[in-house]
């Protein structure tokens, strides 16, 4: 299924904003903890896509950027290995108006399998409904010793292929070259490169980024990075610059 609608010039840059599950209020201050914020940023900062859960794209998806609506998730107050199951059916999330399903496998857990499943039976309902999906391919568990490993996350890549996805979300492996083989493994679904805890600075971020397209990636999909920084529309035109004008990290600072 196409993944047209989340791009320019055949890239995408998509604003994740499920932490408030995945994570809690612990990323958030009293200024993104407001979804309302959040979609203003994803409409302002020219966002490709941007990702909610069920329950925020119920109060406060206004339809001015296409959804990706997240139908699994789980919290992180839970231990042992990972498993985030179905929370939201697919048929609902095209009437909420998403264009794209989300869905976390955690590869590599004990549980791999549920997830494997049911992303196997929700990508079916997604393209009969003519709705992408997407898979964020998280290797995690106690068999996952370092999970930015070049192999492990060409695998996860492959996986995702392999799996059905559309589009994979997927972890940098720190360099450009090793990145080019998790991108081959993809094969025809499009990479995006996972955003992660809010960068040193900007240009260690932007580097990744750059390093990630440089590799052959269609895009991002960022949250903390974007709506954690100071200036938070600054750096959505930073990320414009580079990811969908193909500029240079210093050319992207300028923006
Ligand atoms: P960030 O850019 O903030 O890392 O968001 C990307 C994302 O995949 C979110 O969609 C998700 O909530 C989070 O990362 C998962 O984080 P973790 O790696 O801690 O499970």
């Amino acid at each position: 299924m196409s993944m047209e609608v989340f791009l320019s010039n055949k890239r995408g840059i998509l604003l994740a904003y499920d932490q408030g599950l995945e994570h809690g209020p612990t990323d958030f201050d009293e200024r993104n903890v407001d979804p309302t914020f959040i979609m203003e940023l994803a409409a302002a900062g020219r966002f490709n896509g941007v990702v909610f859960q069920k329950g925020l794209a119920e109060k406060y998806y206004d339809r001015r950027v296409p959804l990706i609506l997240k139908v699994n998730g789980k919290t992180n107050l839970v231990k042992g290995e990972p498993v985030a199951r179905q929370i939201c059916s697919v048929k609902y999330a095209s009437e909420l108006g998403a264009k794209a399903v989300g869905y976390t496998i955690y590869a590599g857990s004990a549980h791999e399998d549920i997830m494997l499943e049911e992303f196997g039976r929700i990508q079916e309902e997604a393209h009969e409904l003519k709705m992408a999906a997407i898979a964020w391919i998280y290797p995690r568990g106690e068999a996952i010793k370092n999970d930015t490993a070049p192999e492990i996350v060409a695998y996860a890549a492959r996986t995702g292929l392999e799996a059905g996805a559309d589009a994979v979300k997927i972890k940098y492996t720190g360099d450009v070259e090793s990145f080019k083989w998790a991108v081959k493994s993809a094969g025809k679904a499009k990479v995006f490169m996972s955003g992660g805890p809010k960068a040193p600075t900007e240009v260690d971020f932007l580097t990744q980024v750059r390093g990630a397209l440089d590799a052959g990636a269609t895009g991002l999909a960022v949250g903390r990075n974007v709506w954690q920084s100071s200036d938070p529309l600054r750096t959505a035109r930073a990320l414009r610059k580079l990811v969908i004008e193909n500029r240079s990290v210093d050319e992207a600072l300028r923006a």
